[in-house]
């Protein structure tokens, strides 16, 4: 078993779409070992994307991630940095494919619906970045 950290950001959250996308990560085998829904403050989302921080869309993207709230979830499940990516499509939601949650509920490159960590050491430190040992509750 593999944790892994995922985000609904603002946009999703937004249009409704929290339900939908918690039903299909569970229907993919995701376990959910923590939930918590928050606005992350401009320090947070600064941090969070610190490796970004030199990007050209790196005070845009702080800026949409601090618009509205979130919901930051730990998941469990067999592979689950790998197969979080998949089910979540490309980071452009136009070249995400069909069927991904980017491809249904993104709207740019930018929009994109939802976080997932991009390698297992990654996931512990972004786990780590929102939860407790003791938030994380075993399925
Ligand atoms: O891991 P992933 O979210 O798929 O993409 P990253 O390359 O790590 O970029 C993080 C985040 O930054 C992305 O989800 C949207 C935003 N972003 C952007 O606004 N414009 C880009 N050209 C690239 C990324
Ligand atoms: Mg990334």
């Amino acid at each position: 078993m593999e944790r892994t950290l995922t985000i609904i950001k603002p946009d999703a959250v937004a249009a409704g779409h929290v339900g939908a996308i918690i039903d299909r990560l569970e229907r993919e085998g995701f376990a959910i070992l923590g939930v918590k829904r928050l606005r992350l403050t401009e320090a947070q989302a600064k941090k969070f994307y610190e490796v970004h921080r030199e990007r050209p869309f790196y005070s845009s993207l702080v800026a949409f991630m601090t618009s509205g709230p979130v919901w930051v979830m730990a998941l469990e499940r067999d592979n689950a940095v790998a197969y979080l990516r998949e089910v979540m499509g490309a980071t452009d939601p136009a070249k995400a494919a069909p069927g991904t949650i980017r491809a249904l509920y993104g709207s740019s490159i930018e929009r994109n619906a939802i976080h997932g960590s991009d390698s297992p050491e990654n996931a512990k430190i972004e786990v780590g970045f929102f939860f407790s040992t003791h938030e994380l509750v075993e399925a």
